[in-house]
C-alpha cells in the first residue's frame, strides 16, 4: 500500500509535464531482426508498410488495401430455404446438435469461405559493410506519422526516414549520411505472390506486376503494380535484371507507388499500370521535404484533435519494448497515453475516406494466407475497429466501414431472399472485400444472422454523434432493410410465445446443455440486436417522418421480443434457458452487447441487469484473447469500475506469453490475439475513452471510471453524442477542476459528474432529472428482466454523482469549474 501511495504521489508530482518528456514515439535500441511484429507500421489508408529498421539488410514490407485473392463472387446457399423449417423445428424440440448438423449440410456455404487479404511484396535494401554498427536507434513518431532508423558505421551516421504520404499516395523514403558520398546500397523487390514478375525497368526503377491467387474456387483477378524509383544526389546508379545499385551517393530518395485494378466490390476494371504510374510521376517530381510537410499536415488534421495527459514518470524514459515488459509493475501512465494515441494513429493510417475499412490486421499483412484471411469478422472484430472512430474525433474515418455496411446491404438482399425467403438484407458473421454475405466456416460460427443488424447500428451511431439529417436520410433505406429482415425472420417461440431469431447463435459459444451446439432460438445477443434494430429504425422513421404503418408493426414486434433473463447464479443469461456455466471463460461475452456498445443495460435505469452483467463479467474472468480484453476495458468502464478496467489494460499491455492462455501486446504495440489482430488496439483505445467519458444512458458522464492510478490528468478533443466536444477536461485528486464543452448542434447538455461544478463566469448549474430533453440522449426503455427464483440480485452501490442540465447554443463553449 505504501508503495502504491508513493507511486500515486510520483504520478501527481510529474503530471502536466508531458511536453518535457518523451513525446508520442515508439522507439527501440535494437532492430526488428526477422520478427514482423517488431517492425513499425506506417500507412495512408490505402498503402501499408512495415519498417523493420534492420541495418545491413533493411526490409520494407508492402501492402495495398485492395490486393485480395479472388474476384467478385457470392457465396449464398439456396438449399437453406428448404432446410429452414426443419432446422427451426429441431431447435424448438431441443435437438440443437441435429439442427447444427443440418445447417452444416444444407445452410452453410458450398462456395467461398471468404478471400484472403494478401501482401504485394517487400523492398530490400542491402548495405554491404554495415554488419557492425553503433548508436542504433529506431522510432515511429506518431505525432508526425514518420518512421526513422539511425546508426553509425565507421564514424559515419546514417539516417533513414520513411512515410506513406496521405496527399501524394506513395511511400517515400529518404536515406542520408552525415558524410558526403557515403551512401552505397542495393535495392530489390521480393514477393510471396506466385503469379508476379519483378524486374528492373531502368537504372533507377524496379517494378513488380502480379495477379492475386485463386482461392476456394474463386479465380484470383486483382492485378497489382508496384514501382520503386530512386533519386540520388551525387554518386551513381546502375541496375541489372532485378536490382538497382547505388554507389557513393550523398542522399537517396526512394518513391514507391502501388495500385490495383480494383474499383469496387463488383468492378475490377481499373488500370493498375496507369494508376501506379500517375501517383509515381506526380510524387517523383517532388523532393522528400516537399512530400513530408503536406503529409504531416494531412495526418495532423486528424491526429491533433485529441490530446491526453495522464502524467508521466521515469518509466517513460525507456525504450518501448522495455516499458511494455515493465508495465505491470511500473507506474507508467504515459505508456497508456502512447497506446491510446497509437490506436488513433492506426485508425488514421488504415482507414481513410473512400478506401477499404480496416480489416483484422488493419492494412498490415505479410502472409499469403493470413490468420482468418485477414478479412472482416462482423460478429465483433470489425465493429470493434470502429469503436474509437466517433468518440476520439475521427468521425470521417468511419466512412469506409459505413460504406461497407451500404455494400453489405446491397449484397445481403439476395442472401436474405434466396436463403431465408425474407425481404430486407442480412449478413452472417464474416465478409471480405467482395462483400460476401453467406454463412462460412461451420454452423458453430457461421449460423449467426445478425451481421446486418449489428453493422447497421454504426450508421445510427454516426448520426447520433453528428446530427446530420441528410446523412440519416441517405442511410434510412439501409436501416429499414435491416429491420425488414428481422420482421420476416422472427418467429414465435412455441413455448414462450416471444418472437425469436432462429436459427441464431450467441457467437461462437456452445453450451454443454445443448450438446455443445451453438444453434438456438432467442439468444440474448440476438434479442438485443433485434431490439436495437427496431428501436433505432423507429426513431429514424420518426425523425424523417416516414413509414408510419411500418413503425406500428415494429413497435408491436418490439414488445414481443424476449426480455433479458437473470439466471440462477445472478448472471445475465446468455441463452433463453438458464444454462450458463459459471466456469465458462469463453472469449465472446456476446450477451453483454447490451451493456456495451449498446446501452440497454444501465446502472441507473436497470439496476438488476447491471448487477447481473457484473456477475457475468466476473464469471468469465479477465485474461483472454487480445480483443476480448479490449472489450472488457469498455465493459468495466461501463460498470464504473476504473480499477478493474485498468487491470484489463495491464493484462493487455504485457508482452505476449505473460498471460497464460491469453493475449497481450507485441513489441510494436500491435495487439496479440495471438496472433496479431488490430481489434484489440482499437477496443482498448475506445475503452480508455469510456473510462474518462461516456455518452450513453441519457447524459455525458465525466470521469465515470477513473482508476486510482490516474488521479490527475487532462484530455481534450474527445466527442460525445449530440455534437458535443470536450474542448478540455482537467481533473486533480480524481475531482474535475475544469471542463469546457463545445456545443455544435445546440440542445440540452446533461452532465453527470463526480463533484459539484459551477459556471466559470459565475452562476449555479441546474440539477437535472427525468428523461433528457435532448433527442440525441433519448433512452429506450429496457423491458423488465425475468429473474430466476434462485437468483440473489442486489443492486450495486454506485459512486455518488451530480446531474446537471445546461441549455446550449450551437457554436458556443461552456466552461465549468469546481465549486
Ligand atoms: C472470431 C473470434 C476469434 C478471432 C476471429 C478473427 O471468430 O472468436 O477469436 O478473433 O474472430
Amino acid at each position: 500500500m505504501k508503495h502504491l501511495i508513493c507511486l500515486f504521489l510520483l504520478s501527481i508530482a510529474t503530471s502536466g509535464f508531458s511536453q518535457n518528456t518523451p513525446g508520442l514515439k515508439l522507439w527501440y535500441d535494437t532492430p526488428s531482426g526477422t520478427t514482423w511484429e517488431n517492425a513499425l507500421p506506417i500507412g495512408n489508408g490505402r498503402l501499408g508498410a512495415m519498417v523493420y529498421g534492420n541495418v545491413e539488410k533493411e526490409t520494407i514490407q508492402l501492402n495495398e488495401h485492395t490486393v485480395w485473392s479472388g474476384s467478385p463472387n457470392r457465396n449464398d446457399n439456396p438449399d437453406a430455404l428448404a432446410a429452414l423449417p426443419q432446422a427451426r423445428q429441431l431447435i424448438f424440440d431441443g435437438k440443437q446438435k441435429e439442427a447444427e448438423d443440418l445447417a452444416n449440410k444444407s445452410i452453410l456455404t458450398k462456395k467461398s469461405h471468404g478471400q484472403l487479404f494478401q501482401p504485394v511484396g517487400s523492398l530490400h535494401l542491402t548495405f554491404n559493410g554495415h554488419e557492425t554498427y553503433t548508436n542504433y536507434f529506431r522510432e515511429l513518431d506518431i505525432e508526425r506519422a514518420v518512421a526513422k532508423t539511425t546508426y553509425t558505421v565507421g564514424g559515419v551516421t546514417y539516417t533513414r526516414e520513411i512515410l506513406t504520404s496521405f496527399p501524394d499516395q506513395v511511400v517515400a523514403m529518404q536515406l542520408t549520411a552525415n558524410k558526403q558520398g557515403s551512401l552505397s546500397f542495393s535495392a530489390s523487390f521480393s514477393t510471396p505472390q506466385t503469379n508476379a514478375q519483378i524486374k528492373a525497368t531502368s537504372k533507377n526503377e524496379l517494378t513488380i506486376s502480379g495477379t492475386t491467387s485463386d482461392h476456394e474456387g474463386v479465380k484470383g483477378m486483382v492485378k497489382f503494380k508496384g514501382i520503386a524509383r530512386i533519386k540520388v544526389d551525387g554518386g551513381s546508379l546502375s541496375s541489372n535484371d532485378s536490382t538497382i545499385l547505388i554507389k557513393g551517393a550523398n542522399t537517396a530518395t526512394i518513391y514507391i507507388s502501388i495500385a490495383s485494378n480494383f474499383n469496387n466490390y463488383k468492378d475490377i476494371n481499373g488500370d493498375e499500370q496507369a494508376r501506379a504510374a500517375t501517383y509515381l510521376e506526380k510524387a517523383y517530381g517532388k523532393s522528400y521535404k516537399a512530400i513530408l510537410s503536406p503529409h504531416i499536415a494531412a495526418y495532423q488534421k486528424y491526429f491533433n484533435r485529441v490530446t491526453l495527459d495522464l502524467g508521466t514518470t521515469e518509466a517513460a524514459k525507456l525504450p518501448t519494448d522495455q516499458r511494455l515488459k515493465n508495465f505491470r509493475t511500473a507506474n507508467d501512465p504515459q505508456l497508456v497515453t502512447l497506446y491510446y494515441q497509437y490506436g488513433r494513429y492506426l485508425l488514421i493510417s488504415s482507414s481513410q475516406p473512400g478506401g477499404q475499412p480496416a480489416n483484422l490486421q488493419g492494412i498490415w499483412n505479410h502472409r499469403m494466407k493470413p490468420p482468418w484471411d485477414s478479412k472482416y469478422t462482423i460478429n465483433i472484430n470489425a465493429q470493434m475497429n470502429y469503436w474509437p472512430a466517433e468518440k476520439t474525433n475521427l468521425s470521417e474515418l468511419h466512412e469506409p466501414f459505413l460504406r461497407m455496411v451500404k455494400e453489405l446491404s446491397e449484397a445481403g438482399q439476395e442472401t436474405a431472399r434466396v436463403m431465408y425467403g425474407t425481404r430486407g438484407w442480412m449478413a452472417h458473421h464474416n465478409t471480405d472485400i467482395w462483400r460476401i454475405t453467406g454463412p462460412i466456416d461451420g454452423a458453430l460460427w457461421g449460423m449467426w444472422v445478425a451481421g446486418g443488424g449489428w453493422t447497421s447500428q454504426h450508421l445510427w451511431e454516426h448520426y447520433l454523434y453528428n446530427g446530420d439529417k441528410k446523412f440519416l436520410a441517405s442511410v434510412y433505406p439501409i436501416l429499414k432493410g435491416a429491420a425488414t429482415f428481422y420482421v420476416d425472420y422472427l418467429v414465435e417461440h412455441p413455448k414462450y410465445k416471444w418472437l425469436v431469431v432462429t436459427p441464431g447463435t450467441s457467437p461462437e459459444n456452445a453450451p454443454k446443455a445443448h450438446g455443445e451446439s451453438s444453434l438456438d432460438a432467442g439468444t440474448t445477443m440476438d434479442n438485443q440486436i433485434a431490439f436495437d434494430v427496431f428501436s433505432t429504425m423507429i426513431r429514424a422513421a420518426e425523425i424523417l417522418k416516414q413509414d408510419a404503418a411500418f413503425i406500428d408493426t415494429l413497435k408491436q414486434m418490439l414488445s414481443q421480443l424476449p426480455p433479458m433473463h437473470i439466471g440462477q447464479y445472478g448472471q445475465l443469461q446468455e441463452w433463453l434457458e438458464d444454462i450458463d456455466d459459471p466456469k465458462d471463460n469463453h472469449r465472446h461475452i456476446s450477451h453483454l452487447y447490451g451493456l456495451f456498445p449498446s446501452n440497454q443495460i444501465s446502472a441507473y435505469r436497470t439496476p438488476e441487469l447491471f448487477s447481473a452483467a457484473k456477475t457475468t463479467l466476473i464469471h468469465r474472468g479477465d485474461v483472454s484473447t487480445g480483443w476480448s480484453m479490449g472489450w472488457k476495458v469498455n465493459w468495466w468502464a461501463r460498470m464504473q469500475d476504473g480499477n478493474h478496467a485498468y487491470q484489463l489494460i495491464q493484462n493487455q499491455l504485457t508482452p505476449l506469453g505473460t498471460n497464460p492462455g491469453g493475449g497481450g501486446t507485441y513489441n510494436n504495440l500491435f495487439d496479440a490475439h495471438p496472433p496479431f489482430q488490430i481489434d484489440g488496439n482499437f477496443g482498448c483505445t475506445s475503452g480508455i475513452t469510456e473510462m474518462l467519458m461516456q455518452s450513453a444512458d441519457g447524459a455525458i458522464h465525466l470521469l465515470p471510471a477513473l482508476p486510482d492510478v490516474w488521479p490527475t490528468g487532462s484530455i481534450s478533443g474527445i466527442r460525445a453524442q449530440g455534437g458535443f466536444e470536450v474542448v478540455t477536461m482537467q481533473w486533480n485528486g480524481a475531482k474535475l477542476t475544469k471542463v469546457e464543452i463545445k456545443s455544435t448542434l445546440g440542445g440540452n447538455l446533461r452532465l453527470r459528474v463526480p463533484n459539484a461544478l459551477q459556471l466559470s463566469k459565475g452562476g449555479a448549474l441546474k440539477n437535472a432529472s427525468g428523461q433528457n430533453p435532448n433527442p440525441f440522449y433519448f433512452t429506450e426503455s429496457t423491458p423488465a428482466p425475468v429473474i430466476s427464483d434462485k437468483a440473489n440480485v442486489t443492486a450495486l452501490r454506485l459512486k455518488e454523482t451530480l446531474l446537471y442540465d445546461i441549455p446550449t447554443q450551437p457554436g458556443k463553449v461552456y466552461t465549468l469549474i469546481a465549486q
